[in-house]
């Protein structure tokens, strides 16, 4: 096997990259870690303690997730970055926006009371429409094509989707592009399977089990 990815199961990070892997149709091995007890050979790969970590085959490691997508990318072609570099650069300075946007999303899922929870709705709302302004005609980042800007902000948008579907905000429907945006990527293939089987379930459990204020909804 040419690639192994360290991930942890819910990680949006990781997920990223097997989005990428598996639309570029590439095989690669999966291994799981437990972000609370990590193993011991962890920390010599990892020199931030974070997943995901992509080992090739020479045993070189990479870690970062956008640092690892576009060395995918380029190492497994047709990319999927754009050809224009003006364009490739917009798309990593909201490939980066798409990184915050998680830490928003996380913070939503952990903040302990429903005042903290409507804070960080409106922070997390306020950065959707930012997001919104650059989409087109769609149904992608970029319009027609599938691109690492798609792989980044998936993983965001499929949790996104449980959590209106289980507690609706209105998160999707006041950002009707990016809503639409939603379902195109949730529709593809290798978002889908991007995850493990009873990701759904997983999540709302892990999330629940942190006595959030959301998470009492998610159960
Ligand atoms: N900027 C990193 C973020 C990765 C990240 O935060 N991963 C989380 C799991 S989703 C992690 O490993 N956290 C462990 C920790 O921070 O100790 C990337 O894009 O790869």
């Amino acid at each position: 096997m040419a690639y192994q990815l360290i991930s942890f199961v819910l990680c949006p990070f990781v997920q990223r990259s097997v989005i990428t892997l598996k639309e570029k149709q590439v095989p690669f091995e999966i291994t799981y870690i437990d972000l609370q007890n990590l193993p011991d050979w962890f920390a010599a790969i990892s020199p931030m303690g974070k997943v995901p970590v992509l080992r090739v085959d020479d045993g070189r490691v990479l870690f970062e997730s956008a640092v690892i997508n576009e060395y995918l990318d380029e190492t497994n072609p047709p990319p999927l970055h754009p050809q224009d570099p003006w364009r490739r650069a917009h798309n990593r300075a909201w490939i980066e926006f798409g990184s915050n946007l998680i830490g928003r999303q996380y913070r939503l899922l952990v903040a302990p009371d429903e005042a903290a929870f409507n804070r960080e709705k409106e922070g997390l709302l306020a950065d959707l429409r930012y997001a919104e302004q650059q989409l087109g005609e769609g149904p992608f980042f970029n319009g027609s094509a599938f691109s690492l800007a798609d792989t980044a902000y998936a993983p965001l948008l499929m949790r996104l989707e449980i959590i209106e579907r289980r507690y609706p905000q209105g998160l999707l429907t006041q950002t009707p592009k990016t809503a639409a945006w939603c379902e195109a990527l949730l529709a593809r293939p290798a978002v889908r399977e991007s995850v493990v089987a009873d990701f759904e379930q997983r999540f709302a459990d892990y999330f629940a089990g942190q006595g959030s204020f959301l998470g009492q909804y998610l159960a």
